[in-house]
């Protein structure tokens, strides 16, 4: 009697690149986690808790896209609830990186913690306006959107800005240079995914399914970009700190 063995494959079509993209997301997102943890052990010590955290926000990402490949696969449908899920963990890190970066400079937990509130609020009335249908998802993109728009505020305006220019720091200049392109326009591809929603503004431009696709390229862009950045300047202030020793 033959025997089978129930294998879990499933294969990537080629010509998918919402599929084809959630597997390169997965390797990418696992490859610069296992870069930034190692990367750690390069740094000084008071860099090293940035570079974990730059690694915690591309592992945790890298086993979300692990799941949410399997499951947009065998469904067909976007994986909506894994992505929020992945995304409110990743997020408040990410604000935790700008807190790390400005705190040598005298940052203020409260800052964070705007920061963190502002993305849960980005974050729930996304969610929302992904799971309540055609008749109402502008009016939560556009809530969402408020919020999203206060965290760019605060980057380029607020009490992260103002410790920035305070700063006689060239590395945290730079840094904050390249964190504020990735927020407005690395940032910015979400929300231009969202409205490929049905009922929105871009509904019937592009087909539903790929949504995942602006979805996935925004997030390896920030993501490993934002830890690239941290590496860079983490980097520089070693050697600078080597050199004056
Ligand atoms: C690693 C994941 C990141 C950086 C995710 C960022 C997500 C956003 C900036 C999402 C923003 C949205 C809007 C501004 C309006 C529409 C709904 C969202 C949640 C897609």
């Amino acid at each position: 009697m033959e025997q089978f063995i129930l294998l879990n494959v499933l294969e990537i079509p080629t010509d998918d690149w919402v599929a084809i993209t959630f597997f390169i997301g997965y390797m990418a997102m696992f490859a610069s986690a296992v870069f930034f943890f190692v990367e750690r052990g390069n740094v000084s010590q008071k860099w090293k808790t940035s570079l974990l955290v730059s690694g915690l926000i591309t592992g945790i990402a890298a086993v979300h896209y692990y799941y949410m490949k399997d499951y947009y696969l065998a469904t067909g449908e976007n994986p909506t609830a894994l992505r929020y899920i992945d995304w409110t963990l990743t997020v408040p890190l990410m604000c935790v990186e700008f807190y790390l970066l400005t705190k040598p400079f005298g940052a203020k937990g409260s800052t964070l913690f705007k920061l963190i509130l502002a993305s849960i609020g980005m974050l729930i009335t996304g969610f929302i306006g992904e799971t309540t249908g055609v008749d109402s998802n502008i009016f939560w993109g556009v809530l969402s959107t408020i919020f999203y728009l206060y965290i760019v505020y605060e980057v380029f305006a607020g009490d992260v800005a103002k410790l920035t220019q305070n700063s006689n720091s060239e590395g945290l200049k730079q840094a904050m240079f390249l964190m504020k392109i990735f927020i407005t326009a690395g940032w910015a591809i979400y929300p231009i995914g969202y409205m490929i929603l049905p009922g929105n503004l871009l509904s019937g431009v592009f087909e539903t399914s790929q949504i995942d696709l602006f979805y996935n390229i925004a997030d390896a862009v920030n993501k490993i970009g934002f830890g690239l950045v941290v590496y860079y300047v983490a980097t520089k202030e070693t050697a600078k700190e080597k050199a004056a020793a």
